[in-house]
């Protein structure tokens, strides 16, 4: 008896670790920047609910929305450090971390979102989610970010030479800086959350977003004037963090990526949608929309970003396998 007992008691070590480790529970956390209803929202409540389905609940996930864990520069980096495990990102402060994803955001790359996806779903896309994994972030679904338009507060727009001398709102983000620049704009980089508070106090006249940010943060009851460019057409990354995915047993990673890919789908649904809603809501308030006519000379002004972007090796490869396509 006495000599089998180390075993015995091994045993029963043994035992008891894997009864614990059959309810073992990993609460993660993921961070949001949109509101309740949102299509990002919807669409990451439904990733999570899949997550824990398809894990037995051995992974729960719980979505912060709101950017109650920090504005979006700032959760790139914590996504990055592992700090927050699963994150929804547009490709404007994503790129100012993983610089070869800024192709993605020059004005007039994308004709629509039917395009971008063309790319995104394919080869390119691969390509681009190689990059961001390299730098630590995993990609488990493009998101659609949709066409963003100027839009201003006392100054109505009809042309992109009345945006001259305005001071524009521009996410934390190089493109963009350098886009508003070249319309002789002053670019003011605030985080989303004060865009209407600065709007309101007139520290900014403008600012530019997709129609369903202009709704959902009440833009639109300050900012009357949409002037519809749809200058970018860009993705938003549903990401988890590398430390996270190399957590993962090889099964596991499995679910985690079919529910960030029925999640693209079902976002993709919402968005069309909501984009439709929105302009209704803002339409109806009284917003003036003005459609540009020839993007033409806007685009001619954009030349130094292209130029600069095309010598740019870590970006000039993708730009040519878009405007070839
Ligand atoms: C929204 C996007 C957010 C954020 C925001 C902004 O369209 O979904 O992630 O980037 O724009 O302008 O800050």
């Amino acid at each position: 008896m006495w000599p089998n007992a180390p075993r015995a008691w091994a045993l029963a070590g043994l035992l008891a670790l894997a009864c614990a480790n059959v309810g073992a529970q990993t609460k993660l956390r993921a961070w949001n920047i949109h509101p309740d209803g949102y299509p990002v929202t919807q669409a990451l409540q439904s990733f999570t609910d899949e997550v824990g389905k398809a894990t037995k609940g051995r992974y729960q996930i719980e979505v912060f929305s709101n950017a109650t864990l920090g504005d979006q520069p700032k959760a790139v980096q914590m996504l990055k450090s592992g700090e927050v495990d699963v994150a929804e990102f547009s490709s404007g402060p994503l790129s100012d971390a993983v610089p070869g994803l800024k192709a993605l955001n020059l004005p007039f790359l994308f004709t629509d979102s039917a395009h971008m996806f063309k790319h995104l779903d394919g080869k390119l896309g691969e390509r681009f989610a190689a990059k961001l994994q390299t730098a630590g972030f995993v990609v488990l679904g493009w998101y659609d970010g949709g066409g963003r338009s100027f839009y201003c507060a006392n100054r109505s727009v009809g042309s992109f030479k009345d945006l001259a001398g305005a001071r524009i709102r521009v996410q934390q983000s190089e493109v963009y800086i350098e886009m508003v620049k070249l319309l002789d704009a002053t670019p003011v980089a605030l985080p989303f959350k004060e865009v209407l508070g600065a709007l309101q106090q007139g520290s900014v006249d403008c600012a530019e977003n997709n129609m369903p940010s202009f709704e959902s943060t009440g833009h639109y009851k300050v900012a009357r004037s949409v002037y519809v460019t749809n200058h970018v057409v860009s993705p938003e990354a549903l990401v988890v963090s590398s430390k996270l995915w190399a957590s993962l047993s090889a099964e596991d990673k499995e679910a985690f990526r079919a529910a960030g890919a029925q999640s693209a789908t079902y976002m993709r649904e919402l968005w069309n949608k909501r984009v439709a809603s929105a302009i209704d809501i803002a339409t109806k308030q009284g917003v003036q929309f003005v459609r540009v006519k020839d993007v033409a000379p806007m685009v001619r002004r954009m030349a130094p970003l292209y130029r600069k972007y095309m010598d740019d090796p870590s970006t000039r490869e993708e730009l040519l396998a878009i405007i070839g396509n």
